[in-house]
């Protein structure tokens, strides 16, 4: 059985399917605080968990402008600087059921809960890169860093992904190579002992168990970067699709959602108003720079109470958490909608609707999220 070697989970993780084992944080659990503690954080696997052997596992580095070199867990942690940064890591299928419940969808179902935010430790890409020749003022053919991950199919094609190496080498490029999670050693589900951390860029380039970094002129020739991952318009379905008219995701788009109250559940209104709490982020190192919660199908809009990681400019890798008071019309009593909006710092904000960016891999859904309480007497 290649799933023979699945780490023990948290019971509280919603399971969205076994094997390849996919689960989500239960979204009441995701705002509590800034960092997801590791064994709630959500877990999106495509493959059986490949069991590593720490002695023996050896990065190979190689490619456009390198030279090839194999570093072990002990090269990473002597060789180079240790750095840590804070970064959410969140799918691009994050609220796709909002997506399928439209129009069928294939692909594993998410509520909102396909993301979290850690505090990462490792070593910073650039400088093994350079370690291993890559000079980043010469004239570099390479255009991509492709990375490859030890989980394998039964024909032993193995998980691949890359990002535009510009990601990797400009100044402030924190694309880490992550041994440590929110201070501990990574976890089997999580990539040890090794994960690329490529903060701002989409979970699905964050590349688990790595095995192989490759400079190359073409990005990854992977399923996953060339006929998945992209999305379309609404109205090409996987009859009309040309994979190779669109770009791989990189950067996600400015997205939110609100984590409590949960769907349907009751709430009392104090003083008139709810109290609502959530998530907001944006791709690329942009900031969330505003919330907005409404009661009233977006007529008036409460501006949220914003808490973030400090962040330097240009890079804010992490998520922001929210809260608001929201007014509820008075006396109200029964089902109402609450729903939010983010605004990031290029001011890119969310559609009203689901159905304008709808697409066939229920990917990037960032509509406003609507969530349905019942008010109680
Ligand atoms: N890396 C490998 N080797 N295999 C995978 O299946 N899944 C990717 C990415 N890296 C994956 C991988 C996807 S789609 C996401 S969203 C993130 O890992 C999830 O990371 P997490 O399970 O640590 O939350
Ligand atoms: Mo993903």
């Amino acid at each position: 059985d290649p799933y023979s070697n699945e780490p023990k989970r948290h019971p509280a993780l919603v399971i969205r399917s076994q094997k390849p084992f996919n689960a989500e944080t239960p979204a009441e659990l995701l705002t509590g605080k800034l960092y997801t503690p590791n064994d709630l954080f959500y877990v999106r696997n495509h493959l059986p968990v490949p069991a590593v052997d720490p002695a023996a596992y050896t990065l190979r580095v190689e490619g456009e402008g390198l030279r090839t070199i194999e570093l072990s867990l002990k090269d990473l942690r002597t060789k180079f600087k240790r750095h840590t940064i804070s970064a959410t890591l969140q799918c691009a299928g994050n609220r796709r059921t909002e997506m399928s419940s439209l129009k069928d969808i294939k692909g594993t179902t998410w509520a909102s809960g396909a993301i979290g935010n850690a505090e990462w430790s490792g070593v910073n890409l650039k400088d093994v890169l350079e370690y291993a020749g890559l000079d980043d003022r010469s004239e570099t053919e390479a255009g991509h860093v492709q990375f490859e991950g030890l989980d394998s199919d039964m024909e032993g094609v193995c998980y691949g992904a890359s990002i535009p190496i510009e990601k990797a080498v400009y100044k402030g490029a924190d694309v880490l190579l992550a041994y440590e999670m929110n201070g501990r050693p990574l976890s089997k589900d999580h990539g040890f002992p090794v994960r690329v951390i490529a903060p701002g860029i989409v979970g699905a380039r964050n590349v688990k168990w790595l095995s192989r970094i490759i400079t190359s002129k073409e990005e990854s020739q992977s399923h996953w970067q060339q006929h998945d991952y992209k999305s379309f318009s609404p109205n090409t379905d996987y009859d009309t699709v040309d994979w190779e008219s669109a770009p791989a995701i990189q950067e996600p788009n400015v997205t939110s959602a609100i984590c409590d109250p949960g769907h349907n559940t009751p709430v009392s209104t104090c003083e008139g108003t709810i109290p609502v709490k959530g998530f907001a982020y944006s791709g690329g190192g942009h900031s969330v720079i505003r919330v907005d919660v409404s009661a009233d199908d977006g007529k008036t809009w409460t501006v949220a109470e914003l808490s973030s990681v400090p962040a330097k400019r240009s890079r804010a890798w992490s998520w922001t958490l929210w809260q608001a008071e929201v007014p509820i019309p008075r006396d109200h009593v029964g089902s109402i909608e609450l729903i939010c909006k983010a605004t990031d710092n290029a001011y890119n904000t969310q559609p009203d609707s689901v159905a304008g960016v709808w697409n066939l891999r229920g990917v990037l859904n960032n509509a406003w999220h609507r969530v349905k309480v019942q008010v109680q007497e």
